[in-house]
């Protein structure tokens, strides 16, 4: 039969054997598919579209086949119609295949795809020729059964252009794919194009189908298997379903609003119970969830925090009411009964406006804290967390950028002996600026420093800078014998930070007498390389001072074990004694004394408090009474 001139191909009989069995497996594929609960998305209805489009197109595939080899039996004219239903829907497939491949390409992409604007163009112009056939005849004639017409090739251009459309747009849009999403749109294209080759070169064989049939098999598996997005308890969905559609509504503008709930004390409860009963009440959760609110998706997120989410301005306020009620009860697990409270967080795409993966973190981040809390009723407003996420932009901008540019700022605070009530030493305090010139509170910057592995430049720059100012100015004649620098635990995570110390300070001719490094309490966590660290440092002869003292849980025996030479009382504690003069820190000082160790108080706002402080036997005194941390060339004006 091979290479017969079409026209004559159209009276062949067709051989129908690979029809049936690819018909029955998409009755499976279908099953599967319908009786699954389905992620409202763009994906979904592109897929749901071809689904349909393809059992139009075998169905009158099939009867335009038929009754054209028995046409001498039929009205011309039902021939006619079924022809032209076939190309229609046939045409109809390619463009759907097209489009669920700009849909991946779009969920995937920040922006919106160009190729929507070209996309449907060509498809209108093969529809057309549909259209038109009856008074052209260019795709098919009917005289004496069907006869394929001048133009019958558009069958083969329209699934070809449309094929090799998709491959370009996968390939512009690799970067934004997963390897997996690349190979899968790759394959699915190549399957089509083989597809179409084998239909060409063996005519009379209906297989078209089945090669669709395993394109509709790999969109299945790779990208719409209600699986991927469903909870592992069932019910309902899963985080990654919640994130592609807060995307999807994000970038189509679609308004929604999402309820999000967290568990409180979840992982103490999951300790407590055990996680077997957990995992029954919250599949029972999900189920009720699931009955309960049929106009909202429902999402387990992780950990017991949960979303509902309403596309049509649902009531927050009613649903709220609903989930409190039903959680004022017990749930039933496989054991007995667990009582389990909630706290709410409410968030309005609309009235938000940040993109979807922003959202989702924030969310997330607001659920775990109020997993954690046990008030009744507690809740927090997205929008505030939000503004701190965009304060969290702005400050590590600032900080990326001092860091690079060298434009930390390091302000001195003396330190007062209390022999002769001049200042003896300073401590160095690390200073960053906004935009507008505005300070920022160093925690926030510090603790960012510290996370993102910022850190040990900071410190680096601090330590040069407080050098710097050593080795230009007279410290005799302002009366500064050693200054103070603060160190982060995270900064002894690097194995050479006595040797780049060293470095620094050979580079500034600074001797280390001259240099005193503080660390807190809450860093002496039991960590052998810390030790080692301390040790080094301190046999390449810097001083230590413990930071903080009484913020902590203070552990007298583990002072002993690090080489310090002086601890700094917390302001907090210094506070507590002033205003309640107990015998516990006079003790404490009197036993530091003993170990050899000198006692700085921090905090000093007062002079009644100074007064206090070195009654009870204290070295140094710090203080806003004194003066605040100041900038360094303020720090010399004083002096004078
Ligand atoms: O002045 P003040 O609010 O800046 O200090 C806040 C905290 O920041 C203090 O606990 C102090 O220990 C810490 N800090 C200040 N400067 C530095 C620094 O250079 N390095 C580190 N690691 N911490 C610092
Ligand atoms: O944690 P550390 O001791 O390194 O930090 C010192 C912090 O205490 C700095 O933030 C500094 O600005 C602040 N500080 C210094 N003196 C006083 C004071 O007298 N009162 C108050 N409230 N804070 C002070
Ligand atoms: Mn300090």
């Amino acid at each position: 039969m091979k290479g017969l001139p079409p026209e004559r191909v159209a009276h062949a009989k067709m051989n129908y054997s690979f029809i049936v069995p690819s018909m029955l497996v998409l009755l499976v594929i279908m099953g599967y598919y319908f009786f699954r609960p389905r992620l409202p998305i763009r994906l979904n209805r592109s897929f749901l579209a071809i689904l349909v489009i393809d059992i139009f197109t075998e169905l009158f595939e099939c009867i335009s086949y038929r009754l054209n080899e028995t046409w001498p039996a039929h009205d011309p004219r039902l021939l006619g119609a079924f022809n032209l239903l076939f190309y229609f829907f046939f045409f109809s497939r390619s463009y759907m295949f097209f489009v669920f491949t700009i849909s991946v390409l779009d969920a995937r992409s920040i922006g919106r795809s160009e190729l929507h604007r070209y996309v449907p163009a060509p498809f209108f112009g093969f529809a057309l020729t549909v259209l038109v056939n009856p008074l052209t005849g260019w795709l098919f004639t009917i005289e004496n059964g069907c006869r394929n017409g001048p133009l019958y090739w558009l069958i083969y251009a329209c699934g070809g252009s449309y094929a090799l459309f998709s491959l370009m747009a996968v390939y512009r849009h690799r970067r934004e794919l997963t390897a997996h999403e690349v190979i899968s749109l790759t394959a699915i294209q190549l399957v089509l194009l083989v597809g179409l080759f084998v239909r060409f070169l063996v005519p009379t064989f209906v297989v078209m189908n089945t090669f669709c049939l395993m394109v509709i098999i790999i969109i299945f598996i790779s990208f719409l298997n209600p699986d991927l997005y469903l909870s592992e308890r069932g019910y309902v969905y899963n985080l990654p379903a919640f994130q592609a559609l807060l995307s999807e509504c994000y970038r189509r503008c679609r308004p929604c609003r999402i309820l999000g709930f967290a568990l409180q004390n979840y992982n103490e409860h999951r300790e407590i119970f055990g996680g077997k009963q957990m995992d029954d009440a919250l599949t029972r959760i999900n189920r009720w969830l699931t009955d309960s609110f049929p106009e909202l998706s429902a999402y387990y997120l992780r950990n017991g925090c949960f979303a509902l989410v309403g596309q049509n301005c649902p009531d927050l306020f009613a649903i709220r009411k609903k989930l409190r009620e039903r959680f004022a009860g017990a749930w039933k697990t496989g054991v007995g009964e667990l009582r389990l409270n909630v706290s709410f967080v409410e968030a309005d795409m609309e009235v938000l406006d940040c993109p979807a993966d922003r959202m989702v973190n924030t969310l997330m981040i607001s659920l775990d804290d109020l997993s954690r809390v046990s008030e009744p009723d507690a809740s927090l407003s997205l929008s505030d967390s939000i503004e701190e996420i965009n304060q969290k932009l702005i400050i590590r901008r600032c900080l990326e950028r001092a860091l690079e540019q060298d434009e930390l700022e390091v302000f001195l605070q003396p330190l007062v002996d209390c022999a002769t009530g001049k200042r003896i030493a300073a401590e160095a305090l690390v200073r960053l600026r906004d935009e507008e010139g505005k300070l920022i509170r160093p925690d926030l910057f510090i603790t960012m420093a510290e996370q993102e592995g910022h850190i040990v430049q900071l410190g680096e720059q601090v330590l040069s800078k407080v050098c710097r100012f050593i080795r230009d100015n007279d410290m005799d004649a302002i009366g500064v014998r050693w200054i103070n620098v603060n160190l982060s635990p995270v900064q002894f995570m690097a194995r050479d930070i006595p040797a780049r110390f060293a470095a620094i300070l050979k580079e500034y001719g600074v001797s280390e007498e001259m240099i005193h490094l503080e660390i807190t309490e809450q860093s002496m966590i039991d960590f052998s390389l810390l030790r080692d660290q301390i040790t080094g440092l301190h046999e390449n002869g810097f001083e230590f001072s413990l930071d903080d003292y009484g913020s902590g849980y203070s552990n007298l025996s583990r002072v002993r074990q690090y080489p310090f030479t002086n601890i700094k009382i917390d302001m907090e504690v210094v506070r507590n004694y002033c205003r309640d003069r107990d015998l516990l820190l006079p003790a404490l000082v009197q036993a530091f004394k003993k170990m050899n160790l000198s006692i700085t108080a921090e905090g000093i706002e007062t002079a009644e408090m100074a007064g206090a402080l070195k009654e009870i036997g204290c070295d140094y005194l710090q203080g806003y009474y004194f003066s605040r941390p100041v900038p360094m060339t303020e720090f010399l004006a004083q002096a004078v």
